[in-house]
């Protein structure tokens, strides 16, 4: 990917996850939904070097998680509006969604059995598991049954946590213990860390850890300290709004969009308006999901 296709990627999932807040209101959506507004260095950098059949898993916080895998805009939004062309027919929502080898759920550290489970299966075909966790997550007991058997059967998978100092609207002091990446020292997982926001920094550090992966070293870890704009889900923020701005001057769009000209990125910027505009038209002229399309989908059917 060259310089302007990471601005563009990026600049999709922003564009994406504020009009779902802004649309929200307007009734527009079932469930729930979770932005990673601020966190797009993340998905972008690590996912931009993913290799066709390498399996990802996401958490609740999955949307740009899935469109830097290279998943459709359009179905993922028809996906939250419940409808019939949404990426799980509309039955997922925001947060469970499953698209070729694209799985998340919001079941907070139960992605981590299942992104082990899979790297074990994708092992007798040399392929890996990428998986993305919130520090959150890291309060689960789940988390390290896992991260015990993946270092035990040296197994392909990639743990990526992005800690956004945040556990919904718990302030990370008051919700975890101890060190992040001497979690995954103590099962002897190599880790790099780094609080950073530029995505060609992310890449180098998720190269790094793919090759080692790749060539068979095992469990891989990377920990991005990074920060969240957008509130847990809709409206439940307790955050001082001072300490968001401090950290808006470290906005990943920010940072990466000044090595592109002024033309160059306002072009991208309509392009990008576009794209976003005609996939939740596209999404909102789409049939709603049939609940009777419910029970064969559980039966194993589409
Ligand atoms: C098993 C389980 N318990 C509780 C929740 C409710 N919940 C949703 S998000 C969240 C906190 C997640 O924190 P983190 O992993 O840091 O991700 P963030 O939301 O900060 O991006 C919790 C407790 C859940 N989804 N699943």
């Amino acid at each position: 990917m060259t310089p302007a296709d990471l601005y563009r990627q990026m600049l999709l999932i922003r564009r994406f996850e504020e009009t779902v807040l802004d649309s929200f209101p307007r009734g527009w959506f079932y469930g729930t939904t979770h932005t990673g507004i601020g966190q797009e260095a993340n998905a972008v950098g690590v996912l931009c070097l993913r290799r066709p059949g390498e399996v990802v898993v996401s958490n609740h916080r999955c949307h740009g998680h899935f469109l830097a895998y290279g998943g459709p805009m359009t179905a993922l939004a028809a996906e939250l509006m419940g409808r019939a062309t949404g990426v799980c027919g509309g039955r997922g929502g925001s947060q469970h969604l499953v698209y070729e080898d694209f799985y998340a759920s919001g079941v907070l550290g139960g992605t981590l059995p299942l992104a082990v489970g899979m790297a074990l299966a994708e092992r007798r075909r040399g392929g890996i598991a990428i998986v993305f966790l919130g520090d959150g997550a890291l309060g689960e007991g789940a988390v390290y049954e896992s991260l015990n058997i993946a270092a035990l059967w040296r197994l392909p998978v990639l743990f990526v946590v992005e800690n956004n100092r945040y556990a919904q609207t718990t302030p990370i002091q008051l919700h975890l213990a101890g060190d992040i990446a001497a979690r995954f020292g103590a099962f002897g997982i190599p880790v790099d860390e780094r609080d950073t926001t530029d995505v060609l920094e992310i890449r180098d550090l998720a190269e790094q850890a793919l090759a080692r992966l790749r060539g068979g070293e095992g469990p891989q870890a990377l920990v991005l300290h990074t920060y969240r704009f957008s509130p847990h889900s809709r409206g439940d923020d307790l955050r001082d709004p001072l300490e968001i701005e401090h950290f808006r001057l470290r906005d990943p769009l920010l940072v990466h969009g000044a090595r592109l000209g002024a033309e160059e990125r306002q072009a991208i910027d309509a392009g990008v308006e576009v794209a976003v505009r005609q996939a939740f038209d596209q999404a909102l002229a789409a049939p709603t999901a049939a609940p009777d399309s419910l029970t064969p989908a559980l039966e194993g059917g589409a």
